[in-house]
């Protein structure tokens, strides 16, 4: 059975765990709606379908679908995923779904957020979002997992964590006016410090140049463990992304973790800048209640946008001159996972990458 707990996690000595601690599963969400995705969503489906294919070799893989799309997701997913009907708006789960946290007897609970599809009416990505909203609750009642309610509006790819008290996050995505304006700076640190039991944030200011999430930090950097820093990179001073990424690598190279350690710093070169193609445009339903995605829309690729999972590292590719370089550093990041790229495109035509449509869940055990 699921409670929804009144306290805070701070108060209840749980924590967010890091990516690379060991999960019980994945999530996923299913893509369809035709003004996000392609061609009916066939093409992002069959991408979407290779993330859950590679990423359930090495974890319980759930899959939430809308009920008209049950039966052709079932088809598409290998048996060993597991497919059950969770309604969404779109299938974004590492933003609307729930954030784990863990105590140190290995009990699991999560934390419900509030929702606003990147900005609401402001701005935000698409309306409505009523059935985002409910994910998370959704997917603690399924795993009988007690439920922190948040009083603040965050997506879980707005935040990474070393899960030993440090946390990074971006100024212009966690501090815009679209997100939680009644709150200050100070605020909002409180809650990420009371729900997340950290006790160190790191503030980059800007995500990745033109990121529709105002500039989620899962696109730009990300730790690969504690004091271990992965950074989105261009060596081309005229790409608008290099004083970005510049900006944030000097800001972490002056910085120290909770624990007081210095930050080491890896590039990671972007791919080359891609844009939307004619055809893809024309493959999209416009409709007034959606962003709009016209031909020639600059694409927010990077391979920072990676899942750990147990044994592994799901890294998007994007048949770039970049990939291997991608991969090979990823490998010596991560010397004992697998790393395993997948054509990703498709993904990112949709706003996000394989980072932003797949949520951890932590066994509670605290080794890798
Ligand atoms: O960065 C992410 N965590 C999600 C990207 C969502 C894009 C919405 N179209």
């Amino acid at each position: 059975m699921s409670q929804t707990v009144r306290s805070t996690p701070r108060a209840d000595d749980y924590r967010m765990p890091a990516e690379w601690e060991r999960h019980s599963g994945c999530w996923m969400l299913w893509p369809q709606r035709p003004d996000t995705w392609r061609n009916g969503g066939k093409p992002a489906q069959a991408a979407y379908a290779r993330v859950a294919s590679a990423i359930s070799r090495f974890e319980m893989v759930t899959v939430g679908v809308n009920t008209d799309q049950y039966l052709n997701a079932r088809a598409m997913l290998p048996s060993r995923v597991r497919v059950i009907e969770l309604s969404s708006n779109d299938a974004w789960i590492r933003d609307c779904g729930a954030t784990f946290v863990v105590d140190d007897h290995g009990h699991v609970r999560g934390i419900d957020w509030e929702f606003n599809a990147w900005g609401g009416l402001e701005k935000g990505v698409y309306f409505p979002w009523d059935q985002d909203e409910l994910v998370a609750q959704k997917m603690l009642e399924i795993e009988g997992l007690d439920r922190y309610q948040a009083p603040l509006i965050m997506e879980g790819g707005s935040i990474h964590v070393d899960g030993e008290g440090t946390l990074l996050t971006t100024e212009q995505c966690l501090l815009h006016p679209n997100r939680n304006p009644k709150l200050s700076r100070s605020q909002i640190e409180s809650c990420l410090q009371e729900y997340l039991n950290i006790s160190k944030i790191i503030w980059l200011p800007h995500g990745v140049y033109k990121d529709e999430t105002d500039g989620h930090i899962d696109n730009l950097c990300c730790f690969v463990r504690p004091g271990v820093i992965a950074l989105t990179w261009t060596d081309d001073q005229s790409d608008p992304q290099y004083d970005i990424s510049a900006e944030a690598y000097d800001l972490l190279q002056s910085e120290t973790d909770a624990l007081g350690r210095p930050l080491e710093i890896h590039k990671i070169h972007q791919p080359q800048p891609m844009f939307m193609t004619e055809d893809e445009a024309n493959g999209i339903d416009v409709v007034d209640t959606a962003v709009p995605r016209p031909a020639g829309k600059r694409l927010a690729g990077s391979y920072i946008n990676f899942y750990i999972a147990n044994g592994a590292v799901i890294l998007p590719e994007f048949n770039d001159t970049h990939d291997t370089a991608a991969k090979r550093k990823l490998a010596e990041l991560f010397p004992d996972r697998d790393v395993i790229g997948i054509y990703a495109r498709e993904i990112l035509l949709g706003g996000g990458n394989i980072h932003c449509i797949t949520q951890q869940q932590p066994s509670g055990q605290r080794h890798s």
